[in-house]
């Protein structure tokens, strides 16, 4: 297999996650934004006293970042662009700052296998990052 070495642009055919449940609304989630392409909701597991998860709609391929390609670009774009927008909403729980995090494949920590970004905040993080 190819996977570990050359991820990027390869399709997968991984199986749908739990993340595709939360989407579906099959399981519930304390969503605070969503739009045509993204959804963001509290993480069930929140390491930080504000903890989102910004995740595309649609995986299109995302199982992590390291299968981006530039086909990704726009959605990419646009999960950064609401993580900065959760991040600097104080009535979300955030405060003058947060940490975005993309956990990536098994040594990364990735445990859902459908790409997500963390947004992390609402207390002064320390600059250790693992
Ligand atoms: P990661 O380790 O980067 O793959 O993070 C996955 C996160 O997803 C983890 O912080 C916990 C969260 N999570 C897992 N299952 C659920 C769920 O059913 N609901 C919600 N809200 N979050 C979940």
């Amino acid at each position: 297999r190819w996977d570990g070495i050359w991820l990027a642009g390869l399709r997968d055919t991984a199986p749908a996650t739990i993340f595709d449940r939360i989407i579906s609304g099959e399981i519930p989630a304390e969503i605070v934004r969503q739009d045509e392409h993204i959804l963001a909701f509290r993480d069930i597991n929140p390491m930080a006293p504000a903890h989102i998860l910004v995740i595309p709609k649609d995986r299109n391929g995302l199982t992590a970042l390291r299968r981006a390609t530039a086909e990704h670009t726009d959605i990419l774009g646009r999960l950064l662009v609401a993580a900065g927008e959760i991040a600097s909403d104080k009535t979300l729980g955030f405060g003058d700052g947060a940490r975005i995090v993309i956990n990536d494949g098994p040594d990364g920590g990735q445990e859902v296998n459908h790409l997500h970004v963390h947004v992390l905040g609402g207390r002064k993080l320390g600059n250790t990052f693992c």
